[in-house]
């Protein structure tokens, strides 16, 4: 059965989608959706996912939206289990998982919105409360991040999970926008091993226009 994934190559959610589909092995045809023209607004995108945003994923009968919801069904179904443990590593995963969606995400998005986005959909200039509202919450929950990466070189403990991809992925603009997360060494470090991943550099997007 052939996995559609629909989305937007360049949007992080997406993103994390196709990079752990290729650490797994699995083919996965991506149906582009350009976002920035609204094509997540149409009758037949809605049908996917009444809630207007990307990634969906259908498998056969089965169409899921949550990118944190997808990105478990393939790591739970694949034949290749590495992405998803039993026991305490898995809950140690959707800890992860559900941290990123909860605050995480929410954290770093605001930066390329305001200062990617809102331009290229011609909304004016970055607003600066909210950019410093972001930042103050990057300092935050960065600072959780970089302590816990000090002593264990993946989110998990010793081995690479799905929360990696994850968290990952919200920083994934960092070479055209700033999150002033250099100051956390321990981050960066992390961040570097998944960018060396080649699931990470194969899912590389273009980002010509951006
Ligand atoms: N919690 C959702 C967030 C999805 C989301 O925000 N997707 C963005 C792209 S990264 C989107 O489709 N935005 C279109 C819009 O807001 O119109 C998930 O993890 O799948």
């Amino acid at each position: 059965m052939t996995l559609v994934l629909h989305g937007l190559p360049q949007s992080h959610n997406t993103r994390k989608v196709l990079a752990v589909a290729h650490h797994l092995g699995l083919e996965i045809a991506l149906q582009p959706v350009d976002i920035l023209a609204k094509a997540s607004f149409t009758p037949a995108f809605r049908a996917l996912n009444p809630n207007g945003l990307t990634p969906v994923l259908v498998d056969g009968d089965f169409v899921l939206w949550e990118s944190a919801a997808i990105l478990i069904h393939l790591a739970s179904t694949a034949q290749n289990k590495a992405l998803w443990p039993e026991g305490r590593a898995r809950i140690e995963q959707l800890r992860w998982l559900f941290w990123n969606s909860a605050h995480w995400d929410h954290a770093t998005d605001p930066v390329f919105i305001e200062l990617v986005v809102k331009g290229l959909e011609g909304r004016g200039g970055p607003d600066p409360v909210a950019l410093d509202h972001a930042y103050a919450a990057i300092a935050r929950f960065g600072d959780v991040l970089d302590k816990t990466l000090v002593t264990q070189p993946f989110l998990g403990g010793d081995m690479l999970g799905l929360a990696d991809f994850a968290v990952a992925s919200c920083l994934q603009y960092r070479h055209i926008v700033d999150y002033r997360v250099s100051a956390f060494p321990a981050l960066m470090t992390w961040l570097q091993r998944i960018e060396a991943l080649p699931a990470w550099r194969a899912t590389e997007p273009d980002w010509t226009g951006f």
